[in-house]
This record gives structure tokens, C-alpha cells and sequence, in this order.
């Protein structure tokens, strides 16, 4: 049995690669098709919504099908089954931590399956096409409605809950993710901080691997089932 009281779990793109999504930062990844300042910035979505919508569109498209692997699975049993507390962090913006049965979870980036007003910040479930047409059900003004995803230059959600269960936690994994991306890259150091052991699994190292006390290497639905067992 684990000797972990409170773990923090951080993911990323790795870990719903083996289920068909892109990542971003591998070779032929998102930003390889894409420039990050013409789809993923607040000003971007002011300078042309359109071609902001259009690229979010074809990812909720490209996600639909889509479902859980097995190392969502193992995340989700380890929160089961752990005797102490479990919170997964998903930078991802895909439900498939929910599909897989994970309860427990942030989604800081946001998610594709919701919409956000620009104008009066409602959110709603949305698994349809956004286009600038689209009224808001609160505020009934058009052209504001965006994907509830967080861009660069805005805040993550969720980062005082985020930096409570960091200042807590005994154990910090961190699956599937570049860790070139902040906050989030930041939080292993958080971990650090407080004495909790730390531990990278991912394809290959990350940009941050020498921060982690540990860290296994391949792909995530070998290795995240199991480090699970070994906890378990
Ligand atoms: C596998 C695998 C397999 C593959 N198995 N592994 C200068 C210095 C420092 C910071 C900044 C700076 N200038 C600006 C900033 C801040 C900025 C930032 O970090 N920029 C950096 C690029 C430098 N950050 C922000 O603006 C954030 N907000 C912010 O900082 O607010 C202020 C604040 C301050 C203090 C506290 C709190 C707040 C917002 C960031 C928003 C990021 N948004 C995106 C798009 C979301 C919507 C969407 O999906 O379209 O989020 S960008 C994109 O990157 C997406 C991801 O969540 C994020 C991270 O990517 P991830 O998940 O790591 O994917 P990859 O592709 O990079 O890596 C995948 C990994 O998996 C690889 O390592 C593979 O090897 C591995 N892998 N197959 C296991 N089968």
C-alpha cells in the first residue's frame, strides 16, 4: 500500500496521444500546423474570430470518438483506490480524465466541450460548431461566444485550489507533458518546495526532467498503469 497521503497528478497532451489526439510541441504537432499567435491568444480571437473558431471547430470535430486509454484508466483507479487523497490537474482540454471515471479533477486549460461569453462570462456545455452568429443565452449580445479553453496571456483556473493541494501534497506526478508551458511547468518546483517526492513520466524527457527525483520514460499507456500498480 502507498505510502502517500496527499498526491498531486499533472497532465498533458502525452497522455491522450495513444488515443488519437495531437499534441503540440512533437514533430508534426498543433504548433506545427499552426501559429500560436493567430489561434490561441485573446488577440488573436479579437483580429479574426472566425479563423479562431475554425480551428477550435475542427478540434472538438477531432475529438469527438475520441475515448479514454489506459492510462486514464489507471489514473482513475488510482484515485479509487488510494487510501489517501488524489487530485488530477489536466492541462488537456479533451473530457477523457471524465470518461475514464477520474471525479477528482481541474481542468486549467479549460475544455473543448464547453462555451465561454466574452462579453458576460457565462459558460455553458457545448458540443456543436462556435461561430460569431452565436447569441448568448445570458447576456443575448452575438459575437462573443469563444470555447471555454485558456489562452496565452490569460489566467489558468483554478490556481488558488491548484496551489493549496501543491502545498500539501507528499507526492507530485507529472505525465504526458513538455513542462514548457506556465504555470504549470512551475508546479514540480511547488512540490520541490514543500519536501514531496517527484516524479516524471513521459515519452521522452521533458524540458524540466532534472528537476524530477524521479523519472521513467515511455509511452504512457505502459508506463502510467505500472507506476500505478507499484503505488497501489
Ligand atoms: C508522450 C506521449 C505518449 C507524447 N506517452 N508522453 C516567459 C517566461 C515564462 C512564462 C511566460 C513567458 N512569456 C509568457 C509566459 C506565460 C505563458 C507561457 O508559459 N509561455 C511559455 C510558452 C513560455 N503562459 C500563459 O500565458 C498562461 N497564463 C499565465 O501564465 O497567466 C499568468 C499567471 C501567472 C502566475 C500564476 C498564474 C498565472 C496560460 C497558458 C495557456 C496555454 N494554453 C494552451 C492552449 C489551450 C487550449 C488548447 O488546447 O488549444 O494549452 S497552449 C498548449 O500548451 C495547451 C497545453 O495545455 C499546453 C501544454 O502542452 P503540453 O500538454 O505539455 O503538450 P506538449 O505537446 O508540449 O507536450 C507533450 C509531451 O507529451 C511531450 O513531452 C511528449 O514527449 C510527450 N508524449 N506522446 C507519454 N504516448
Amino acid at each position: 500500500m502507498s505510502a502517500y497521503k496527499r498526491i498531486v497528478v499533472l497532465t498533458g497532451a502525452g497522455l491522450s496521444a495513444e488515443s488519437g489526439l495531437s499534441t503540440f510541441r512533437d514533430k508534426g504537432g498543433i504548433w506545427a500546423k499552426h501559429r500560436i499567435e493567430d489561434v490561441a491568444t485573446p488577440e488573436a480571437f479579437a483580429r479574426d474570430p472566425d479563423k479562431v473558431l475554425e480551428f477550435y471547430n475542427t478540434r472538438r470535430k477531432s475529438a469527438a470518438g475520441v475515448k479514454s486509454n489506459a492510462a486514464h484508466e489507471a489514473l482513475a483507479r488510482l484515485e479509487k483506490e488510494h487510501p489517501g487523497e488524489v487530485l488530477t490537474v489536466t492541462q488537456n482540454i479533451d473530457p477523457l480524465h471524465e470518461m475514464a471515471g477520474t471525479r477528482r479533477l481541474i481542468h486549467m486549460h479549460g475544455e473543448i466541450l464547453k462555451k465561454l461569453c466574452a462579453h458576460c462570462g457565462a459558460k455553458e456545455a457545448w458540443e456543436n460548431d462556435l461561430s460569431t452568429e452565436l447569441v448568448c443565452h445570458s447576456c443575448k449580445k452575438a459575437g462573443g461566444m469563444r470555447p471555454d479553453v485558456v489562452w496565452f496571456g490569460e489566467m489558468p483556473y483554478q490556481m488558488e485550489e491548484i496551489a493549496r493541494a501543491l502545498g500539501a501534497c507528499d507526492l507530485f506526478i507529472s505525465i504526458g507533458t513538455s513542462g514548457t508551458v506556465y504555470p504549470a511547468a512551475g508546479f514540480v518546483m511547488d512540490a520541490r518546495g514543500i519536501g514531496a517526492h517527484t516524479v516524471e513520466l513521459n515519452l521522452e524527457p521533458s524540458e524540466g526532467a532534472t528537476l524530477f527525483a524521479q523519472a521513467i520514460h515511455g509511452k504512457a499507456t505502459e508506463i502510467v498503469p505500472a507506476f500505478v500498480d507499484e503505488l497501489l
